[in-house]
């Protein structure tokens, strides 16, 4: 009787050790964002929540700090860390003040992935850039000689004087300017609103004050943008000041309308927050590592191909102007 007591509980054990093998935990995937009640970003996590979905076992953690700071996204890091999540992957606040915390969570067998605005290479297994930084900065160029008729003096408006992406694209302009192609176009300032709606509308009105021929502001930002072209409205300077830069066709709708803004520009962030979550899935499953020419498998974006820094870029910006841009309203 003894025996066949024995056995049998044996037998319970066998099944339920057996039944947890079975049971695979899920995924988790942290999306830590440059900083929350960006609408931006809130597209990125639908997109997030869309692979998530359709990958079946991941859970999304969808975090970042109030404001746009590398101590903000450290501290997030940290608990993250402690938390043993899968994966994170990151727009960056501060491409290198995040490189050691990001090493220790890969040390500790967490992937780490950049995406919109990257940590340094030692800090990541991969970058994914909305598209080719060169396109991103001449477009904005583009779209500002277009509104202006080629000549005059022009502003930008960027996000934070740490931002990885941004601070590449002004890299870029600061260089085409230099070109024939635009030598007519003169940059008087460059000045950062945080990503915060009042400080951008600040330096925004700092900047149509303090330059009284200012002809563009140039926001290569979702957050600037639209700060900016407040101000243009209330300081009555539709028709002499026109904005454009980077923004959301949800909250450009108005502007446009308005006549602040002739075009901007901008990539899909649902897209972005779905390629990225995916490729996290892929370096959690262990079919990608991140090496050079690597070829990463993306759902329904297809495929990313690394290049030797370990970066990846989607598709071209798109350009949005009256007549298209309220088709994108419900979008994003
Ligand atoms: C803001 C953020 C983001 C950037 C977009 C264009 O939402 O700064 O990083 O990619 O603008």
């Amino acid at each position: 009787m003894k025996i066949v007591k024995l056995a049998l509980a044996a037998f319970v054990l066998g099944a339920v050790l057996a039944g947890q093998v079975e049971a695979a935990p899920r995924v988790r995937i942290a999306m830590v964002v440059k900083n929350l009640g960006n609408g931006f970003f809130d597209a990125a996590h639908q997109g997030a929540l869309e692979a998530a979905k359709q990958l079946g076992d991941v859970d999304v953690i969808y975090t970042g700090p109030t404001a746009p700071t590398a101590e903000g996204q450290i501290e997030i890091i940290n608990s993250l860390i402690s938390q043993k999540v899968d994966a994170i992957v990151i727009s960056a606040n501060d491409a290198t003040a995040l490189v050691p915390i990001t090493r220790k969570a890969m040390q500790r067998g967490i992937k780490v992935l950049s995406f919109d605005s990257g940590v340094a290479k030692d800090g990541r297994a991969m970058q994914l850039n909305p598209s080719g930084p060169a396109l991103i900065g001449r477009k904005q160029l583009e779209l500002a000689a277009d509104a202006i008729g080629g000549s005059g003096e022009i502003a930008i408006l960027s996000a934070t004087a740490q931002a990885t992406n941004q601070n590449i694209w002004i890299g870029v302009m600061k260089q085409d300017l230099q070109t024939p192609e635009f030598a007519k176009l003169k940059l008087v300032a460059t000045v950062y609103g945080d990503d915060q709606s009042d400080k951008s509308y600040r330096e925004a009105i700092g900047l149509l004050r303090s330059h009284p021929d200012l002809k563009a502001i140039i926001a290569p930002t979702t957050v600037g943008i639209n700060a900016a072209a407040k101000a243009v409205v209330d300081e009555h300077l539709v028709g002499k000041v026109y904005v454009t830069g980077l923004g959301l066709p949800s909250e450009m709708a108005g502007h446009v309308k308005s006549g602040a803004v002739k075009s901007f520009a901008i990539w899909n962030p649902i897209d972005l927050g779905y390629a990225i979550t995916y490729a996290a899935y892929e370096f959690v499953k262990g079919r990608a590592s991140g090496k050079p020419g690597e070829s990463v498998a993306v759902g329904r974006m297809g495929k990313l191909q690394l290049d030797a820094d370990g970066e990846a870029a989607m598709a071209p910006p798109f350009t949005y102007n009256k007549d298209n841009v309220d088709q994108f309203v419900k979008i994003f």
